[in-house]
C-alpha cells in the first residue's frame, strides 16, 4: 500500500525550526533572485559550473528554476484542496498533447522578462534554451490537444482538477520523408529526461490483470471476487499545470508501468537471464508507446491493458490517497466527477463498481447509483469505425471480473428498456452494450452512455448528429442526458505565446484582460474600421510570415516566398478531412498553366502549406502524403509557374510547429465532408490568429461562420443533409469526373504519372478510389471548392478589405476559448464551481 500523505505528516508535527514551520515561499521575483536560483540549480542540481555547462544543463537549470517559483503555489493549492475538500474534476484521457512547457510556465508565473534579463546577465540567450526543449508528444491530434487546453483552462479558472493519463516512454512517432514518403521514427522524448516531471515511486499502485473470478460466502452474503493472474506497478509522475498568473497550480498525473518484482534473482542465478527480466519488460511494455491511430482502433490487447492500467491506478489514487481516510463513499458524487475523454477510459465504470461492490462491500444498487453520478462521457467522433468495441473473449481474458460487471450492468439496462419499450427485440438488440455481430463484443460508447450522467458532443452539429444519427435510441431513452459543449482552445498558448505581435496589438487597443476573458476581443470590431489599425495588423501578419520563413529555412531548408498568400492545411491525414481536395486544387491550377489555358502571371501568388501525420497502418493516408510531396516537388521546380504557386510540406507537424505556422497563415483550410469532423480545433486557432477560413458547414466551422458572418467566411460544398441525400440517391463519383473538365484534367494528370516520374501505378490507388468509391465525396464537392477558391484569390487582391475581414475574425471568435468550454462543462455537466 503506497505511503499515504497525512494532513500533517508526523515529522511536520514534531518540527520546531521556524523555517520548517513556515509556509513554502517562492524565491524573490527579481533578476538577482532569479540569477541566484538559476545558478543554484545549475551548480547543485545539474552539478556543473556555468563555464562547463552544456545547453541541456542550462535548459534543465532554467526549468528547475521556473519550477521553484511555481512550487509554493502548487503545494499551497494541494494543501487548500485537501482542506476545503471542494468537488473537483478528474479528467481521464489516454492522450495529452502538451507541447513545450517552458514558455507556458514562464508566462503563467509572470517571469518571462525577469528570466530573459537574468539569463542575459549570465551571458545566456533565453531563445537558445527554448530550442533545447523536446515537446512531450503524448497524443495523436485533436483529442489529445483538447485535453491539454482543458487542463490549462481549469487551472486558470481555479477549478480543482487532476488530469490522469499515461506517461508513454515513446510518444507520437517522429515523421520524416524519404523520397516523399512518410517514415516513422521512435519519439524518445525522455532520452535526456524531463525537468517538468516529479516521479513518486513510493506512491506506486498495484494494478492487476488476467486470472479468474470466484464467488464466496461472506458471512451469509454471496460475494464475487477477482483472483488476478499477474500485476504490475503504476508509478505516478506529477506535472504542474499552472493557472495564468492566478497563483493556482493543478496537477497532471501520468502513470508509468514497472514490474512488481523487476528482477528475479533466483532465475538469474539459474543462468536464465532472459527469464529473469521477462516480467520487467512485459510490465513496462504497458506504458512503452502511444498507439498512433487517431480514428481506427486496432483492438490490440496491449491497448486495453493501457486503458485499464491508467484508469485503475487513477481511481485507486483518488479513493485511497486524495480522499480522507474515513470518507463516506455515498458522498463520492459531491466530491468528484470523472470526465471520460472519449471511450478510451470507459473501463473506469466497471472498475469503480468492482471497487465499491467487491472491496468496499457496497450493495450493487447503491454502488450503481453512485457510479452513474460520478461519470460523464465526451464523444469526439462520428466515424462508426472509430467507436471502440472489445471482444468479450479478449476483455474476459484480461479483465474477467469487469466483464461480469458489464454483463450485469447490461442486463439491468435492458430490463429497463423492456420496461419502457416492451419486448421490441430489435431495439433491445440495437441498444445492448453487448453487440453480437460480427463477434460478441462490448460496445464501449454504449457503456459510456448508459453509465454517464451526461453525454456530450464537441460542437453543435456534432451533438445534434450524435442524438439523431449515432445514438438516437439512447437519446430517446435518456431524455436530458445528451448535451453539447463546443470545443475551445487556450488563448495563452495559441494567441498570447504563439503570436506575441498580435497580442501586443490587441493589448495596446484593449488592455491585457482578454487573455483570460477572450470574449473581450469583440471590442476589436471598431478597430477593424480604422485603416491605421489595419495597417498595423498587416505588419503583424507580415512579421509572423517572416518568422515562419526563418523557422522553415532552418528546420527543413524551405523558402517561403514573399508576397504569397499562405494557404495552410495542418491536421492529421485522414480521407474524411480531404487533403485530397486541397491537392486537387493545386493540380488544377498547375494544369491550367502548363496547358497554356491560364497565364502564370494571372495567378494569385500562393503557397499551400501542409502538415499531417498518417497512422502507420493507414496505407491510403500514406499514399496521399506521397502524392502531396510528389506534386510539390514537380510544381515547385516548374519554371512555367514563375514561382507563383508553391507547395511546402514540413515533416513532423506537431504543437511546436503549429505555434509557428498558424500565426503566419492567411487562409485556413477546414474542408472535411459535412457531418464527419466532430468539431475541429485548428479552425478556431486560425481564426483567432487572423486567418480567413475556407470551409464546409461541418463541426465547429458552422459556429465560426455564424459568429464571424458569412461575408468573412468562404463557405463551399454540401451541407450534412445534402450529403445524406446524395448518398441516399446513390453517389457515382465517376459522373462528376465526366461532367467537370477541370476535374478530369487534374485527375488525368495525376493518373498519367506526371508526378511520379511517368509511373502510372504509383498513385493509381488514389485515382481509382476517387473514381469508384470516394466515400468522402471529394469529387462531388470539387467544383464548389474550386469556385470558392477563385473568390478567395479575388478577395486577397484587396489586402485592406482582407485585413478588415481578418480582424473581424479575431474580434468575433473569443467564444472559442477553452475557458468558455470549461464554464459550459461546469454549468451543464460538472457543477464544480471554482473554489477558494
Ligand atoms: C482508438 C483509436 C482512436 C484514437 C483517437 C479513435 C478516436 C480517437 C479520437 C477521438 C480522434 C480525435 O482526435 N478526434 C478529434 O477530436 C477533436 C477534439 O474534440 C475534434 O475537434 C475533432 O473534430 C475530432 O476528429
Amino acid at each position: 500500500m503506497p505511503e499515504k500523505p497525512t494532513l500533517a505528516s508526523e515529522s511536520a508535527t514534531r518540527a520546531t525550526h521556524a523555517l520548517a514551520l513556515a509556509p513554502v515561499t517562492a524565491p524573490a521575483s527579481t533578476v538577482d533572485g532569479f540569477v541566484r536560483e538559476f545558478l543554484q540549480n545549475l551548480n547543485f542540481n545539474r552539478g556543473v559550473a556555468l563555464s562547463t555547462s552544456s545547453a541541456t544543463d542550462r535548459y534543465f537549470a532554467l526549468a528547475y528554476t521556473v519550477r521553484d517559483y511555481l512550487m509554493a503555489r502548487w503545494l499551497e493549492d494541494l494543501r487548500r484542496q485537501r482542506e476545503v475538500q471542494a468537488k473537483g474534476v478528474a479528467y481521464l484521457s489516454a492522450e495529452y498533447l502538451l507541447g513545450r512547457q517552458l514558455d507556458n510556465n514562464l508566462l503563467a508565473s509572470g517571469l518571462t522578462d525577469i528570466a530573459s534579463e537574468a539569463l542575459a546577465s549570465c551571458g545566456i540567450d533565453l531563445d537558445d534554451l527554448r530550442q533545447q526543449e523536446v515537446e512531450p508528444g503524448l497524443g495523436n491530434g485533436g483529442l489529445g490537444r483538447l485535453a491539454a487546453c482543458f487542463i490549462d483552462s481549469l487551472a486558470t479558472l481555479g477549478v480543482p482538477n487532476t488530469g490522469y493519463g499515461i506517461r508513454y516512454e515513446y510518444g507520437i512517432f517522429r515523421q520524416t520523408f524519404e523520397d516523399g514518403q512518410q517514415v516513422e521514427q521512435p519519439d524518445s522524448w525522455l532520452a535526456y529526461g524531463s525537468p517538468w516531471e516529479f516521479p513518486h515511486p513510493e506512491a506506486a499502485q498495484t494494478i492487476s490483470f488476467g486470472g479468474h473470478t470466484e464467488t464466496y460466502d461472506d458471512g451469509g452474503v454471496q460475494r464475487s471476487r477477482w483472483v488476478p493472474g499477474w500485476n504490475v506497478q503504476a508509478v505516478p509522475y506529477n506535472y504542474m499545470v499552472p493557472g495564468y498568473q492566478n497563483g493556482r497550480v493543478n496537477t497532471l498525473r501520468l502513470w508509468s508501468a514497472k514490474a512488481t518484482n523487476s528482477f528475479d534473482l533466483r532465475v538469474f542465478n539459474s543462468g536464465d537471464y532472459e527469464e529473469a527480466v521477462r516480467a520487467q519488460t512485459f510490465a513496462e511494455n504497458i506504458s512503452k508507446v502511444l498507439y498512433p491511430e487517431d480514428s481506427t482502433p486496432q483492438g490490440k490487447e496491449l491497448r486495453l491493458q493501457q486503458q485499464y492500467f491508467f484508469v485503475a491506478a487513477s481511481i485507486k489514487d483518488f479513493l485511497d490517497v486524495t480522499l480522507p481516510k474515513d470518507f463516506d463513499l455515498t458522498k463520492l458524487p459531491d466530491r468528484i466527477i470523472f470526465q471520460l475523454n472519449d471511450t478510451h477510459p470507459v473501463i473506469a465504470v466497471p472498475e469503480l463498481m468492482r471497487v465499491l461492490v467487491d472491496e468496499k462491500k457496497m450493495e450493487w444498487e447503491d454502488a450503481w447509483a453512485i457510479t452513474q453520478k460520478c461519470f460523464a462521457y465526451t464523444c469526439h467522433t462520428l466515424l462508426p469505425e472509430a467507436l471502440e468495441v472489445w471482444s468479450v473473449d479478449l476483455l474476459g481474458h484480461l479483465l474477467p471480473r469487469h466483464l461480469e460487471i458489464i454483463y450485469r450492468i447490461n442486463d439491468d439496462f435492458l430490463d429497463a428498456v423492456r420496461e419502457r419499450f416492451g419486448d421490441d427485440e430489435m431495439r433491445i438488440r440495437d441498444m445492448s452494450i453487448i453487440g453480437e455481430h460480427p463477434v460478441r463484443s462490448v460496445r464501449m460508447a454504449y457503456l459510456a452512455t448508459v453509465a454517464g450522467a451526461k453525454v456530450n458532443g464537441v460542437a453543435e452539429l456534432h451533438s445534434q448528429l450524435l442524438r439523431e444519427k449515432v445514438l438516437p435510441d439512447f437519446d430517446e431513452f435518456f431524455p436530458g442526458k445528451f448535451t453539447n459543449v463546443t470545443n475551445g482552445v487556450t488563448p495563452r498558448r495559441f494567441v498570447r505565446l504563439a503570436n506575441p505581435e498580435l497580442s501586443a496589438l490587441i493589448t495596446d487597443a484593449l488592455g491585457s484582460g482578454w487573455v483570460t476573458d477572450l470574449e473581450r476581443l469583440r471590442e476589436l470590431e471598431t478597430h477593424a474600421e480604422d485603416p491605421e489599425f489595419r495597417a498595423r495588423f498587416a505588419e503583424v501578419k507580415a512579421a509572423n510570415k517572416r518568422r515562419l520563413s526563418a523557422v522553415l529555412r532552418e528546420r527543413d531548408g524551405f523558402e517561403v516566398s514573399d508576397g504569397h498568400m499562405l494557404d495552410v492545411m495542418v491536421k492529421r491525414l485522414h480521407e474524411y478531412k480531404r487533403q485530397m481536395l486541397k491537392i486537387l486544387h493545386v493540380v488544377t491550377q498547375y494544369e491550367s498553366v502548363i496547358s497554356g489555358r491560364v497565364v502564370a502571371a494571372d495567378l494569385q501568388p500562393r503557397t499551400a502549406i501542409f502538415g499531417a501525420k498518417a497512422a502507420p497502418g493507414y496505407a491510403m493516408a500514406k499514399n496521399i502524403i506521397h502524392l502531396i510531396n510528389a506534386v510539390g516537388s514537380v510544381v515547385n521546380a516548374d519554371t512555367r509557374l514563375e514561382g507563383r504557386l508553391k507547395v511546402l510540406f514540413p515533416p513532423n507537424y506537431n504543437v511546436t510547429l503549429a505555434e509557428r505556422v498558424i500565426p503566419a497563415a492567411d487562409l485556413s483550410e477546414q474542408i472535411s465532408l459535412a457531418g464527419k469532423e466532430a468539431s475541429g480545433t485548428g479552425n478556431m486557432k486560425f481564426a483567432l490568429n487572423g486567418a480567413l477560413t475556407i470551409g464546409t458547414d461541418d463541426g465547429a466551422n458552422v459556429e465560426i461562420r455564424e459568429l464571424v458572418g458569412d461575408e468573412n467566411f468562404f463557405l463551399f460544398g454540401m451541407s450534412e443533409p445534402e450529403v445524406e441525400a446524395l448518398w441516399a440517391r446513390g453517389y457515382k463519383p465517376a459522373e462528376f469526373y465526366q461532367a467537370d473538365d477541370n476535374l478530369r484534367r487534374a485527375l488525368d494528370l495525376i493518373a498519367s504519372g506526371a508526378f511520379s516520374r511517368g509511373d502510372r501505378s504509383t498513385f493509381e490507388p488514389i485515382v481509382s478510389n476517387l473514381l469508384y468509391d470516394d466515400r468522402f465525396m471529394v469529387l462531388a464537392d470539387y467544383s464548389s471548392y474550386i469556385a470558392e477558391q477563385v473568390k478567395v484569390d479575388a478577395a486577397y487582391a484587396d489586402q485592406d478589405a482582407w485585413n478588415r475581414s481578418a480582424i473581424l475574425n479575431v474580434a468575433r471568435t473569443g467564444f472559442f476559448s477553452s475557458d468558455r468550454s470549461m464554464r459550459d462543462y461546469i454549468d451543464r455537466i460538472w457543477h464544480t464551481p471554482p473554489s477558494f
